[in-house]
């Protein structure tokens, strides 16, 4: 009996290549297939029509850096300090060596790639960009990286590719300070004459390519990115990830810049749609997407692959610059039917989109199968039919059949984590007590912040309008009592 369990379980797994596209900001509304109208997303209206559109998946915090931690660890990224958004200088904070998403796969026979946006920190604390910077990507499990270090508005505005950056010049080193300004250099508070756009809160020290950034930096004269070329310049890397890997199994992780401030869309994305820079970087995402579909079409790798694309979390609309994005949002929901967006603990902080496609496997349609990020690495290895090691990942759940649509049922709970920790479970959310202003002053997003803990009924009351905490005290400490035994176990799978 168990000799035949085993073969059907390895004749069941399979190595179709991978390519997980990681979108920066992009709301649950900001696409087509998710209902805007005011932005046109053809290829990924395209990719969600040959696939499976998910309704209530989740990034597993509100911000970049501990989503992209949960996403590669298959951790809770709350459970470890200094998990928070990292400046440019900051340490990798993924232990090298660590069973990872891309390690795992690796195990499986992969060749790993991630181009573009890194932000989960690099070296061990004092890095010196113009030698070699490790521990990085290489020593957490990909075969390749093309980074962009941390944001696109944070220094170091240069490419690292693999342990070096690219362009760098011994000539004119390059150096980066979070404390202080280098020098004289100018900034974008004392030189705003300098500036093509202008910040609207923070975002006023080095100046790089005309754009204020956060943080200082002065050097690498002939390494520094232009932010109009950015998506061209991480789409060529992607695509030639998959060339070179094409005998395959490969697994790309794609994360691409847009659509984070400063959202700079190359001019040919000028005026595409109605909402300025904001919408545009939305349609340069969607170019972005159908070159990658394209490379599969042309390497004859389509039906063989499994195509991912989701987001790191929530939407902003003012996250800095001046951009016109507040003011010509006309109708445009972001978050679509969610309350709040980045930073917040309302659903648009944390329900972002999900596609999967893989052609001929993944029956076309739509999922309101509950489903985290953290869940990928648990998912891949066992469709790869890999062991998880007892301890590693300890939040990631094996929901292969709800990712390839053959259930509707993902996980029965999952927490999502911003300023405070909610608990999901079936049609209802409570949001922990948590001190703290209502509103982020400088985005203007509701924080989901309270004194006492909300209860909110979210499949009849998406948009959390309505707190039942008070008439449902019982079901406030069984999710509170949940919660904690969550955290205190140090695990949830
Ligand atoms: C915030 C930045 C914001 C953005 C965010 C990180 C200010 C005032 N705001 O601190 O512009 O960079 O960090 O975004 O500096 S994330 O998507 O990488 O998490
Ligand atoms: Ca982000």
């Amino acid at each position: 009996m168990s000799l035949c369990g085993a073969a059907a379980a390895v004749a069941q797994t399979a190595r179709p290549n991978i390519v997980l596209i990681y979108a920066d900001d992009v709301g649950y509304g900001d696409l087509s297939c998710y209902g805007a109208k005011a932005a046109r997303t053809p290829n990924l209206d395209g990719l969600s029509a040959k696939g499976l559109r998910f309704t209530d998946a989740h990034s597993s915090s509100a911000t970049c850096t501990p989503s992209r931690y949960s996403m590669l660890t298959g951790e809770y990224a709350w459970r470890k300090k200094g998990t928070g958004v990292l400046p440019g200088d900051a340490r990798l904070i993924i232990e090298p060596g660590r069973y990872t998403l891309p390690a795992m796969l690796q195990k499986a026979g992969y060749k790993t790639g991630a181009v573009g946006k890194w932000h989960l920190g690099l070296g061990n604390g004092n890095i010196d960009w113009n030698g070699e910077i490790k521990p990085g990507p290489l020593e957490i499990g990909f075969d390749s990286a093309f980074l962009l270090p941390a944001t696109g508005d944070r220094v170091p505005c240069v490419y690292v590719e693999d342990h070096r950056v690219v362009g760098g010049d011994p000539a004119d080193p390059i150096r980066v300070d979070y404390s202080k300004p280098i020098g004289d250099e100018p900034t974008g508070k004392k030189n705003p004459e300098l500036l093509k756009v202008h910040p609207s809160h923070g975002h006023d020290m080095a100046i790089v390519n005309g754009v204020s950034r956060i943080g200082y930096m002065t050097g690498g004269q002939a390494a520094q990115w232009v932010d109009e070329d950015m998506a061209d310049v991480l789409t060529a890397k992607a695509l030639a990830f998959m060339e070179t890997n094409r005998g395959g199994p490969f697994f790309l992780y794609f994360a691409t810049h847009d659509i984070h401030v400063p959202r700079m869309p190359n001019k040919r994305f000028a005026g595409k749609t109605a909402m300025g820079p904001r919408g545009d970087a939305i349609a340069e995402l969607d170019w972005c997407v159908g070159q990658v579909l394209d490379k599969l079409d042309k390497l004859g790798l389509a039906g063989n692959t499994i195509v991912l694309f989701s987001s790191d979390n929530g939407p902003v609309v003012d996250d800095g610059y001046k951009d016109d994005a507040v003011e010509k949002l006309g109708e445009h929901r972001p978050a679509g039917p969610w309350r709040g967006g980045k930073y917040s603990n309302f659903e648009g902080g944390t329900r972002v989109p999900l596609i999967v496609r893989w052609p001929g496997r993944v029956k076309p349609g739509v999922s309101s199968a509950l489903v985290g990020q953290q869940d990928f690495l648990a998912s891949f290895a066992g469709l790869t039919g890999q062991a998880i090691p007892g301890g590693a990942a300890p939040d990631s759940t094996n929901l292969l059949e709800a990712l390839l649509g053959k259930s509707r049922i993902g996980r029965r709970h999952i927490v999502e984590h911003a300023r405070a920790l909610s608990y999901r479970e079936g049609e209802w959310k409570m949001i922990a007590a948590n001190d703290g202003p209502k509103v982020n002053a400088n985005t203007n997003t509701e924080l989901g912040t309270g004194a006492a803990a909300q209860l909110y009924r979210v499949s009849k009351d998406p948009h959390e309008n309505v707190d039942l905490a008070a008439r449902f005290p019982e079901r406030v400490r069984n999710f509170s009592e949940k919660l904690a035994k969550i955290r205190e176990s140090g695990r949830s799978r």
